[in-house]
């Protein structure tokens, strides 16, 4: 069960999917919904991950919920897992 925390910015879930992952690089394309805390449409782009580790839990094509911020001007997932 996901927590959603209404109008704060650390606990976001959001859904996706993964289209890419270059784990040399530290960053993950994924296919989101709209994200409104990011002031977000739906597309495609591709996020830094805060830890490439996160990169070996999930694989291409692969449905997710994950976390994601602005970090140093660069959006970032922080958190990362397979949807259930
Ligand atoms: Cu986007």
């Amino acid at each position: 069960m996901l927590a959603l925390a209404a109008g704060g910015a650390a606990a976001q879930a959001f859904e996706g999917e993964v289209q890419r992952i270059d784990k040399a690089q530290g960053r993950i394309t994924l296919r989101h919904g709209e994200l409104k805390p990011l002031d977000m449409p739906p597309m495609t782009m591709i996020f830094r991950v805060a830890d490439p580790a996160m990169l070996d839990r999930v694989a291409v094509g692969d449905r997710v919920r994950f976390d994601a911020a602005k970090v140093g001007g660069q959006y970032t997932v922080t958190a990362i897992a397979k949807a259930p």
